[in-house]
């Protein structure tokens, strides 16, 4: 039976959601929240059919949570031939050989970010590397200066917040705005001189793609960036800090992929899985639908629960276990249309940025394994989440066998990632601890 005293906006949930995952797919598989007018389905097969069934579910909630601070409508809100087309040339974007280009950008920043953090033996792993590595990153793939990572940094934390906030106070609201609106602002000079005089970047490209004569205004172009920068930079540090944090609680796993690299794919797969980085996706009910005999009525706010359909276990045998070794993990699709979990969404609005998101987790992890020799919690270190929407790591302090400084200059003497010029981090010579990748 639903307990009327349980709240999805209490503290009691935020602090642990996973602990209540159970006892939600069985007891209130489709729990309404009141406070919100907000319905979240917790089983993996009813966040499947919400996902799959795009006639009688929309994204069109998007505009009231997206479009506001994207400053126009981002992919997922499209539909019909207008999605194809801005998904085909999005995707192109970020495969094959975009995203060949994109690893080396991808190591360059992880390299020249990792060179003052080797030598001390000790870092957060989420706050010293992952934040600014995942900005900086973006900034570079779209072929915008990453020396206003900072100040980038900061407006996208207002759009983050506005997307992702379950509750927004009318202040809140009003900062996020106007954050969003300085990035725009910011953004408008940049493609309006990326259409007259394009380059090889991400964003001209955006300008000059067509696909079935459909092309993109200055505004989609605006709410893509946009869209994109937050999309890649809210899940991967958290991606990253989860990845860390279950190889550093399972050491024999961790010793199995330090021998053997080729594991990480199956680990970041089963991270994603075990504790995805965006845990709700919501849609709008077009009509009323029934799940497990409750009627969600038509015009219904539904927050599919990624967290708990993905340790549903009618879709993962022992589905709270981390096994990157798992038989019903499917690696190969997991970063596909195919993939089970549902981390990356599913049906049509599925993540377009799966692939980069795998290159960018994988290409860092496979640098920082054998850098970080005997990596372990820093002592007295507390391990702690946040976050209802997109939840991770809040810090994760790891010490590691210092890296000597020497060492370390050999490695990175012909890593010149320092350019002062805007655009991509230079190719980078791959340092000799480098991962053979590809
Ligand atoms: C940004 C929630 C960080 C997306 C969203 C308005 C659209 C879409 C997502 C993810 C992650 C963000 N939704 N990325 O859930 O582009």
């Amino acid at each position: 039976m639903a307990d009327p005293r349980f709240s999805i906006l209490s503290e009691e949930f935020a602090a642990a959601p996973d602990r209540h995952f159970g006892w939600l797919r069985e007891h209130a598989p489709v729990h309404y929240e009141p406070a919100i007018d907000s319905w979240f389905l917790s089983r993996y097969r009813d966040v499947h059919r919400v996902l799959t069934d795009h006639e009688a579910f929309t994204t069109e909630t998007l505009q009231v949570r997206a479009e506001p601070v994207m400053r126009g409508p981002v992919l997922a809100q499209m539909t019909g031939a207008e999605h194809t087309a801005k998904r085909k040339i999005v995707v192109r974007a970020f495969t094959g050989q975009e995203l060949q280009e994109q690893v080396r950008t991808i190591r360059a920043n992880a390299v020249e970010l990792l060179e003052p953090l080797l030598a001390g033996g000790r870092m957060d792993l989420v706050n010293d590397f992952g934040k600014p590595f995942a900005v900086r990153v973006t900034l570079d793939v779209l072929g915008l200066d990453r020396r206003d990572w900072r100040q980038v940094s900061s407006w996208l934390a207002g759009v983050g917040e506005f997307v992702t906030a379950i509750e927004l106070t009318d202040d809140r609201r009003r900062v996020c705005l106007d954050l969003a609106r300085e990035l725009e602002a910011y953004l408008v000079p940049v493609v309006e001189e990326r259409r007259r005089h394009p380059g090889a970047d991400l964003i001209s490209a955006l300008c000059t793609a067509g696909f079935d004569g459909i092309t993109m205004s200055t505004r989609d172009v605006i709410a893509l960036i946009i869209n994109v920068l937050v999309a890649a930079v809210e899940p991967a540090d958290r991606t990253l800090g989860l990845l860390f944090k279950h190889l550093i609680d399972h050491p024999e796993q961790l010793a199995q992929v330090r021998r053997d690299p080729a594991l990480l794919s199956a680990a970041i797969a089963e991270t994603l899985r075990r504790t995805p980085p965006v845990q709700l996706i919501p849609r709008l009910a077009e009509r009323d639908a029934e799940f497990a005999g409750t009627v969600v009525p038509a015009g219904a706010t539904v927050f599919c629960m990624i967290g708990a359909a993905n340790r549903d276990p009618e879709a993962f045998t022992d589905p709270d276990t981390f096994d990157l070794h798992r038989p019903d993990l499917g690696t190969a699709r997991s970063f596909t249309a195919a993939a089970q979990h549902l981390a990356f969404g599913t049906g049509l609005h599925q993540c377009v940025g799966a692939a980069f998101a795998r290159a960018e987790i994988e290409t860092v992890a496979a640098l920082l394994l054998p850098l970080l020799d005997r990596v372990r919690y820093s002592p007295g270190f507390v391990y702690r989440e946040t976050g209802l929407y997109t939840r991770g790591p809040s810090a994760l302090s790891l010490d590691f066998t210092p890296v000597h400084a020497a060492t370390l200059h050999a490695t990175t003497r012909h890593t010149n990632t320092r350019h002062t010029t805007p655009g991509r981090a230079a190719p980078s010579t791959t340092p000799p601890w480098a991962p053979v990748h590809g």
